[in-house]
């Protein structure tokens, strides 16, 4: 496969970067985070999302050595961005792949790159689909452990459409649940919510917060949807009604400022 040969000396080319999408306090606007979502500018496909390229970097293990580069140069922005704004800093969701979980000192190269940027660990928050988490008890069990140790703050991906081992939660140290795009869909029409998903994510919500954990509604499209979720008491959102992924400059006039 053509792109799994050049993945690595694309990273050794500069030709990877990071846009960031807000992620927005429902009750305010304000902005309170951002996630940092890798992109490729690729010297012969042009740009290229994660979808096209995460999955075979996770199959050929290059993720690790990107995931690394993600993560370091996520956490660089988000201690500029903290310089910049000591009063009320944003923190900075990086994606981890499983295999990042399983097959790389994922917790030496945190604590190295909190280290060397300076960044506080409360302003790191790491996102891990279930089926990265879950599965035998062993590796990715203590490297959550250690990793929430530290202070990093730990979010369930996509959560609601892995294997529904809820037992997990009150095992592992888990502060944030960010709900699956295709449960907000369902919120969006106000005379006809689908009532399937408006109770999922209503059930969520509350097991969330009887958990002492916060809920992210992923993939918040329009006003409505937006109502819907700050009436049942969901904290944070993230979607294109509020903002899509963007450059770290035009997050920086952002900070601050409500959506
Ligand atoms: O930005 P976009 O909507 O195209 O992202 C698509 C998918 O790619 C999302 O599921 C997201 O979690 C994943 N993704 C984005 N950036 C990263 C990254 O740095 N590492 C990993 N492992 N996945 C990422
Ligand atoms: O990590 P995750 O797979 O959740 O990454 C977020 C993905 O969702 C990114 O690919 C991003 O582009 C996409 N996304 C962000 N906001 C919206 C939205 O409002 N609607 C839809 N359909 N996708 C979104
Ligand atoms: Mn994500
Ligand atoms: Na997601």
């Amino acid at each position: 496969q053509a792109l799994s040969t050049t993945m690595r000396s694309g990273l050794e080319h500069g030709e990877f970067f990071l846009e960031y999408q807000p992620l927005v306090n429902l009750d305010t606007g304000v902005i309170k985070g951002v996630e940092a979502l890798v992109r490729w500018q690729h010297p012969r496909f042009g740009r290229l999302g994660p979808d096209r390229f995460i999955p075979i970097a996770e199959e050929t293990g290059a993720v690790v050595p990107l995931g690394r580069w993600v993560l370091q140069e996520a956490c660089r922005q988000a201690r500029w961005w903290q310089l910049r704004h000591p009063s009320d800093p944003i923190y900075v969701s990086v994606n981890l792949a499983a295999r990042q979980m399983w097959d790389s000192d994922v917790v030496g190269d945190v604590a190295a790159v909190l280290n060397g940027t300076g960044l506080p660990p409360r302003l790191l928050q790491l996102e891990l689909t279930e089926s990265a988490v879950m599965g035998p008890a062993g590796r990715p069990l203590e490297a959550l452990r250690a990793l929430a140790g530290m202070g990093v703050r730990i979010a369930i991906d996509d959560f609601g459409t892995g294997y529904s081992n809820l037992a997990y939660l009150n095992r592992l140290p888990v502060h944030e649940l960010k709900l699956d795009g295709s449960f907000i869909e369902g919120l969006q029409s106000a005379e006809h919510p689908n009532p399937a998903d408006a109770q999922i994510v209503a059930a969520v919500v509350q097991l969330a917060h009887g958990l002492g954990l916060g809920v992210t509604a992923e993939g918040v499209e329009t006003l409505q949807q937006a109502k819907r979720l700050r009436d049942t008491g969901c904290d944070t959102a993230q979607g294109w009604y509020y903002a899509r992924a963007q450059t770290p400059e035009s997050i920086t006039a952002l900070l601050g400022r409500g959506l």
